[in-house]
């Protein structure tokens, strides 16, 4: 073999071998939504708040790099559920809202493969972070207090029902709105007291701060509004009667 050609196997192979072993890299990603890549599993994990992604507006998630001719992609989705995107240039769109509340929302997982046999695939794990988005509600029913009775969270009777679909029940702010001052009179307190994020009902007590006095005032009407992080609001009508105590002496006179 003449010299000519083993130096042209030589570059033939060369080339051939370069071609073969070039870690490719998929996907560069170019928007910031909270990026990570693991190298070891060829991983890129991407965090995404909830309804950021306009109805008419398709959001650019990343742009994959590299590939010979984005066309030729396939997106394998390990579920499929319905998870609409389109590619353009190169860019990698998704052309839906995602709503965290819907249980088939909260996360996909799909792999980015060439029809070229030379560039590794890479997996897309999408996660939908959740935004108090949703309005809180409130329940309540007719509250009876004993007037001259000190009352506290514990033995108060009065008991509103608070929901939220977002969870995040700990932040919400209640308020009083009356035309007596019954923010000076009431107060709330969360049932339990420590509660976690993902918690979606709960009880709040309400209770008066002093001993009220059906002298002064037989019921009390007013509003109570419970706002969350993302200021959302809902409020209720709470109705209050004060009944009266019996009289000790009275009855002790009348079992005489
Ligand atoms: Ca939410
Ligand atoms: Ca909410």
């Amino acid at each position: 073999m003449d010299i000519g050609k083993l130096y042209l196997i030589l570059v033939i192979w060369l080339v051939f071998f370069l071609d073969l072993t070039s870690a490719i890299s998929l996907i560069g990603l170019k928007y910031n939504y909270n990026i990570q890549f693991n190298r070891r599993n060829r991983t890129y994990k991407i965090q995404l708040n909830e309804n950021n992604v306009s109805f008419f507006k398709p959001v650019p998630l990343f742009t994959i790099l590299e590939a010979k001719n984005c066309s030729d992609l396939i997106i394998n989705f390990q579920k499929d559920k319905g998870f609409k995107y389109e590619i353009r240039n190169c860019t990698f769109y998704a052309t839906q809202s995602f709503d965290y509340e819907k249980p088939d929302e909260q996360s996909y997982m799909f792999k980015i493969i060439s029809v070229f046999f030379n560039e590794k695939p890479v997996s897309v794990i999408l996660n939908i972070n959740n935004v108090d988005d949703e309005a809180p509600s409130l329940e309540i029913t007719d509250c009876y207090f004993e007037e001259n009775v000190m009352y506290t969270n514990r033995n108060s009777p009065c008991i509103l029902k608070v929901t939220d679909p977002d969870g995040f029940l700990q932040y919400l702010d209640f308020q009083i709105s009356g035309s007596r001052h019954e923010e000076d009179l009431f107060d709330f307190t969360m049932i339990p007291f420590e509660i976690e994020d993902t918690r979606k009902e709960a009880e709040v007590v309400l209770s008066p701060i002093t001993e009220l006095n059906r002298e002064e005032a037989k019921s009390y009407c007013f509003v109570i509004s419970a706002t969350d992080t993302g200021g959302n609001t809902k409020s209720v009508l709470a109705r209050i009667l004060i009944k009266e105590r019996p009289n000790i002496t009275d009855s002790i006179f009348y079992k005489i």
